[in-house]
């Protein structure tokens, strides 16, 4: 019998309906897991937000102070789902209160930061989840069941990028996003996080970097109201202009503590790219491809096929591969976006319950901000910079 956990939400924009999705979903796809979410409490900056988070999410209440979540005896798990300048204060202040965190990601602004989320939350002694929800989906984790199989044999070499075109237009105006004092950084932390996790997950940690970013406008709109306009057709923007101080787009080459090499490119001007996450890993006996965009695939080319019938199979996942059974008795009906984030959710409520390790988990999302801070420091010296201390 699953113990319910109760949720405190904080946030209740994109991702905070995605996870709300995810919460909704968990008892029926995973009747069987450890822990069961209940939806308990919401918090937004103000009374409506909030209010109306609560009756559109499926909470049974709402309050418009998030520390009315951490003071609650009845929250078990505080979820943050805010814009990443408040992500340090909130996991701080959850944990020294003893509650279980999960963040989205990044875990704060910079690597300092997030050392400092890391450490509270060690010296708690809480289960900590991070936002990294992509690698959940089947095909990734069916991708790291191939390698850890040693079905592509010894790893030659990883490229992969996350492209899409939501920033690409002048007017779409300043959000929080383009701002360094609140998002961190730009693409690289917002979007390439996903795919150095990617590459984590299926190749172990990266030891160096070498990169260049680039701002590619250096002026947006003021906006007229607090909002973030992500992806949608350009509006409320003001004609007074302010600076855009983060980067648009980036390119990395790293090196993993393996030794094998790899290369990262993302870009939120990408013209005609939607949500376009690949990566491709070549080795010594065969290659696994993969975009999210058709995230229900993974490509495999194997060495061991017939010299004349070799190159890329597409296998469509199903029942037979990672977490089937609370899916479809069909391959290819298919899963995406919320089922991938149901599964990361899931993983982390169970670990509260049962003990065991999360993952990915605050360590990752530290140690990822690390790798973000090396391609920052190598962009400004030009030179391969270390990433981990
Ligand atoms: P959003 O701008 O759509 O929503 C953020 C919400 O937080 C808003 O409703 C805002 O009013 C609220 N908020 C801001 N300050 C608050 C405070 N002090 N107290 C309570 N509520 C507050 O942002 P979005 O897109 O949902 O992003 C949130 C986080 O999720 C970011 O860290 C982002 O990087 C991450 N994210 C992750 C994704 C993934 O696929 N893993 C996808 C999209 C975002
Ligand atoms: C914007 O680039 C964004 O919402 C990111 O913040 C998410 O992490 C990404 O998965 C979708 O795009």
């Amino acid at each position: 019998m699953a113990k319910k956990l109760n949720v405190g939400l904080i946030g209740s924009g994109f991702m905070g309906k995605a996870h709300s999705i995810a919460y909704a979903t968990i008892p029926t796809l995973f009747p069987d897991a450890a822990a069961h979410p209940h939806r308990y409490i919401v918090a937004d900056v103000n009374d409506e937000l909030s209010k109306e988070a609560a009756a559109h999410f499926g909470f049974d209440k709402w309050t418009s102070n998030w520390k009315d979540l951490i003071n609650d005896d009845s929250v078990d798990v505080i979820d943050i789902v805010t814009p990443n300048f408040v992500h340090k204060e909130m996991a701080i202040a959850a944990a020294e209160a003893g509650k279980h965190v999960f963040c989205e990601k990044p875990l704060a602004l910079n690597k300092q930061e997030s050392k400092e989320v890391y450490e509270a939350a060690k010296k708690a002694g809480i289960k900590t989840g991070m936002g990294f929800n992509y690698r959940k989906s089947q095909a990734l984790a069916f991708a790291k069941k191939l390698i850890d199989q040693g079905k592509i044999g010894t790893v030659y070499g990883f490229r992969g990028m996350y492209l899409n075109d939501w920033a690409k237009d002048p007017e779409t105006p300043l959000s929080w996003r383009f701002e360094k004092n609140k998002a961190g950084s730009g693409v690289i932390g917002d979007q390439c996080t996903h795919v150095m996790d990617m590459a984590r997950y299926l190749l172990g940690e990266i030891d160096r970097v070498s990169a260049w970013t680039k701002t590619l406008l250096k002026e947006r709109p003021k906006p007229t109201a607090a909002f973030d306009d992500l992806g949608k057709k350009p509006s409320g923007g003001s004609s007074d202009m302010a600076p855009v101080d983060v980067d648009d787009a980036c390119g990395i080459l790293v090196e993993f503590n393996s030794g094998v090499m790899g290369v990262l490119e993302s870009s939120r001007f990408a013209t005609g790219r939607g949500n376009h996450i690949f990566f491709e890993i070549n080795g010594s006996k065969g290659s696994i491809r993969f975009d999210w965009e058709r995230n229900n695939e993974l490509w495999y080319a194997s060495n061991d096929d017939e010299f004349e019938e070799r190159g890329y199979r597409r296998i469509i996942m199903g029942p037979a591969h990672p977490n089937g059974d609370a899916f479809w008795p069909i391959a290819g009906i298919n899963t995406g976006y919320a089922e991938a984030t149901a599964i990361n959710l899931k993983d982390f409520l169970d670990a509260v319950v049962d003990g065991g390790d999360v993952d990915p988990n605050f360590e990752d999302g530290w140690r990822i901000e690390e790798i973000v801070d090396a391609a920052l420091r190598s962009n400004e010296s030009g030179k391969w910079e270390k990433c981990h201390e």
